[in-house]
C-alpha cells in the first residue's frame, strides 16, 4: 500500500463510520482483460492527423494543453494564467490586460462551449482555483480573449457551459465556504456565517449574470442537457473549516439549481445587488435550489449522454449515486422527496472521483484508491436498485491503472455525440512507468480502447504537473474553426509603415517584422523614457513567426503571422541593447536585429 493510499485511508476511517476496507469489490481475474485485443490504436503514422482534438487543463501550470488524440502529442500549450516568454503571455500589453497582475493560475476544467447538446467549436472555458477567475480561450486561434475575476468567491472550481440550446450561460462553483464580503471584519473564525456561491457568468459578454448563494461548499460542477438545470457537489454540508468537521455527517449533497426559476428571480428584480452583481438566495425553501442528499463527501457529478442521469462519485463512500434528472421537475414541484431523485447507488470500488460515458448505456467511473477504471451499467444499476438480486452486480469490467486516477474522460463522452471509442485515465502518481527524473515525477495518462465490452489498456503517456480534467473533442468540430493566421485589422494598432512617434518623455515605435528584416534598425531614447514597442509580423505565410527579445530589459515574445503585440517598459538600463529576433524565420535570420540606444541621464 503506497502512502498516498494510506493516508487516504487515514483520512476516510478515522472520521467516518463507513467500513471502506470491507465495501471494495475484487477485481475480476486480470487474464479476462489482457486477453481482449485491442481494436483501437493509439499510434498516428507519419503525414497523418489525429481523429480528435483533446484540450487539457494544465492544474499548476496555469495553461491550458492541446494534444492530438489518440497520440497524444501535445501540439500547443496556450498560456491562460501563467508567464510564457515564448509567446510572451505576461510580457505584451495585450495579455498583461488579461491578467490583472498576476501571473500564476491553477487549470482544473476546461470545456468547449455547445450548442444542442455538442461543440459548436467558438470557445472554451478554463477556471483558476487559485486566484477564483474565468478564462475564455477562443477556437478560432486558440487563444485566450477574455477573462473575469468572480468576486464573493474562493476555490472557484467547477465550470461547465450551458448545453442546450447553445451556450448563453458558464457556470462556476466555489470550493471553498468563505465569507461573501471577504473584508476582514466581524468574527472571522467563526465559519458558520461562510457559504459557497454559484456564480452565472454570460458566456458572450462575460459579465456575471448573477450569484447563487448556498449554506454548503459548491466542489464540481455539470449541466443538464435541456438548458434547465446546473449541479454542485457539496461536500462540506457541515459547514466545517477542518477536515474532521467536513468528515462529521454521513451525507452531504448533490445541489440542484433551477434555471427556470432562477431566470424568473432575475427578471422581477428578487434578488439584493452587492458589488453590481445581482445575489440570489440559494438556501433550502427558496425554491431555486434542490438539495438531495448523497453519501458522504461526493466529488465528480457528470450526466450521461442521453440527459437522463446525473451520477455522483461517493469519494469516501464506495458507491456512486444516479439521479435521475427527469424527475426533477417533480422535486422543485414539491411532489416527490429530494432523496427519491437517486434511483441507484451501485458500490463501484473505493474512491470513486469521476464517471464518464460511452453513449451505450455504460459508465467508467475512476477509483482513486483502488487504483481502477471500473465500467458499469446504469440501466442494470437502477433495476438492481428496484429488486436486488443475491450477487448480481452492474459492474461489467475493471481495468487496474498506473496509478491514482483522478479524472477519467471518453472520446466525446460529455456531449449526446458520446462515440464510446477511447478513454483516458489521468493518473496522477507514475512510480516507476518512466525513467526516473527525480522526485517529481510525471503524471501517467492511460489511453484506453472502450470499444468492445472490455477495457484494453493502449499507452501510457507522461504529462507534467497537473492535467486534472481534459474534453475529447472530434476533430470535424474543431479543425474547420481554426485559422492559419489572423487578419492584420484584428488589432488595432496594427503598423505596415513603421515610425518612431516621441511625446514627451514617452517613445512610441511602431514596426513592421518581415523576414528578415525589422522596419526600423535603431530607436534612440533616453534614460527614464516610457517606451513603447509596436510589432506587427507583416509576413503573411501562415507558419512563419517572428521574435522580439529586447536584451538585458526579461522582454521577449513571439509575434504570429498578421498578429501584432505591443510592449510597454521603462527604458532604465543605459547603453546599447540589441533586440533580435528569437524564432528561425529565414536564412538570414540571425542578422534579424535592431538597436535600442538609451542615452544616460
Ligand atoms: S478535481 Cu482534480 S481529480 Cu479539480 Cu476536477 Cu477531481
Ligand atoms: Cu524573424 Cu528570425
Ligand atoms: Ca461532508
Amino acid at each position: 500500500m503506497t502512502a498516498q493510499r494510506l493516508l487516504f485511508f487515514a483520512v476516510a476511517t478515522t472520521a467516518t463510520s463507513l467500513l471502506l476496507g470491507c465495501a471494495a469489490a475484487p477485481p475480476q481475474d486480470a487474464t479476462e482483460t489482457t486477453a481482449t485485443e485491442a481494436t483501437l490504436h493509439h499510434e498516428v503514422p507519419p503525414g497523418e492527423l489525429d481523429e480528435y482534438y483533446a484540450f487539457f487543463s494544465g492544474g499548476q501550470s496555469g495553461e491550458v494543453r492541446v494534444a492530438g488524440f489518440p497520440s497524444m502529442r501535445v501540439l500547443k500549450r496556450i498560456p491562460v494564467w501563467n508567464l510564457d516568454s515564448a509567446t510572451g503571455w505576461g510580457i505584451t500589453n495585450e495579455s498583461k490586460a488579461m491578467l490583472d497582475g498576476m501571473v500564476t493560475g491553477d487549470t482544473h476544467h476546461v470545456h468547449p462551449s455547445y450548442a444542442d447538446g455538442t461543440y459548436d467549436g467558438k470557445w472554451l472555458f478554463v477556471n483558476d482555483k487559485a486566484n477564483n477567475r474565468l478564462a475564455r480561450i477562443r477556437i478560432d486561434t486558440l487563444e485566450v480573449d477574455a477573462t473575469l475575476n468572480i468576486p464573493h468567491t474562493q476555490g472557484t472550481h467547477g465550470v461547465f457551459p450551458q448545453r442546450a440550446p447553445t451556450t448563453e450561460w458558464v457556470v462556476l462553483n466555489s470550493e471553498f465556504r468563505s465569507p461573501f464580503e471577504n473584508e476582514g471584519e466581524g468574527d472571522m473564525l467563526d465559519a458558520s456565517s461562510y457559504g459557497g456561491v454559484h456564480t452565472i457568468v454570460d458566456a458572450e459578454s462575460m459579465e456575471i449574470a448573477g450569484q447563487v448563494t448556498t449554506p454548503v461548499n459548491l466542489d464540481l460542477a455539470a449541466t443538464d442537457y435541456s438548458g434547465r438545470y446546473s449541479f454542485a457537489t457539496s461536500y462540506n454540508s457541515e459547514g466545517g473549516a477542518t477536515i474532521s468537521e467536513m468528515l462529521a455527517a454521513d451525507r452531504d449533497y448533490l445541489v440542484v439549481f433551477d434555471w427556470q426559476r432562477i431566470k424568473a428571480a432575475l427578471a422581477s428584480g428578487d434578488y439584493r445587488t452587492v458589488d453590481g452583481i445581482p445575489v440570489l438566495d440559494g438556501s433550502e425553501g427558496t425554491g431555486l435550489t434542490a438539495y438531495i442528499p448523497v453519501p458522504k463527501n461526493p466529488h465528480g457529478v457528470n450526466v450521461s449522454p442521453d440527459g437522463n442521469y446525473a451520477v455522483v462519485c461517493g469519494k469516501v463512500s464506495p458507491t456512486v449515486s444516479v439521479i435521475d434528472i427527469n424527475i426533477l421537475a417533480d422535486v422543485f414541484a414539491g411532489t416527490i422527496d429530494p432523496a427519491d431523485a437517486v434511483v441507484a447507488e451501485p458500490e463501484v470500488g473505493l474512491g470513486p472521483l469521476h464517471t464518464t460515458y460511452d453513449g451505450r448505456g455504460n459508465a467508467y467511473t475512476s477509483l482513486f484508491i483502488d487504483s481502477q477504471i471500473v465500467k458499469w451499467n446504469i440501466q442494470r444499476a437502477i433495476d438492481l436498485q428496484a429488486s436486488p438480486q443475491e450477487g448480481e452486480t452492474p459492474v461489467v469490467d475493471r481495468l487496474d491503472v498506473h496509478y491514482q486516477v483522478g479524472h477519467t474522460m471518453a472520446s466525446m463522452a460529455e456531449t449526446k455525440d458520446a462515440d464510446g471509442r477511447y478513454l483516458l485515465s489521468l493518473n496522477k502518481i507514475s512510480k516507476d512507468r518512466f525513467l526516473n527524473v527525480g522526485p517529481l515525477k510525471p503524471e501517467n495518462d492511460q489511453l484506453v480502447d472502450i470499444s468492445g465490452e472490455q477495457m484494453v489498456l493502449l499507452a501510457d503517456h507522461a504529462a507534467y504537473v497537473e492535467p486534472h480534467d481534459v474534453t475529447i473533442v472530434r476533430r470535424d468540430l474543431i479543425e474547420d474553426k481554426v485559422v492559419h493566421r489572423v487578419r492584420l485589422e484584428d488589432h488595432p494598432d496594427a503598423v505596415t509603415q513603421s515610425s518612431v512617434e516621441r511625446i514627451g518623455n514617452r517613445v512610441i515605435a511602431r514596426m513592421t517584422a518581415t523576414a528578415p528584416v525589422f522596419g526600423l534598425q535603431e530607436v534612440e531614447v533616453n534614460e527614464g523614457d516610457e517606451v513603447t514597442f509596436i510589432v506587427t509580423n507583416t509576413d503573411e505565410i501562415p507558419d512563419l513567426a517572428h521574435g522580439f527579445a529586447l536584451s538585458n530589459y526579461g522582454i521577449q515574445f513571439i509575434v504570429a503571422p498578421f498578429e501584432t503585440k505591443s510592449v510597454t517598459f521603462i527604458a532604465d538600463k543605459p547603453g546599447v541593447h540589441w533586440i533580435y529576433c528569437t524564432t528561425f524565420c529565414h536564412a538570414l535570420h540571425l542578422e534579424m536585429r535592431m538597436r535600442l540606444v538609451v542615452r544616460a541621464r
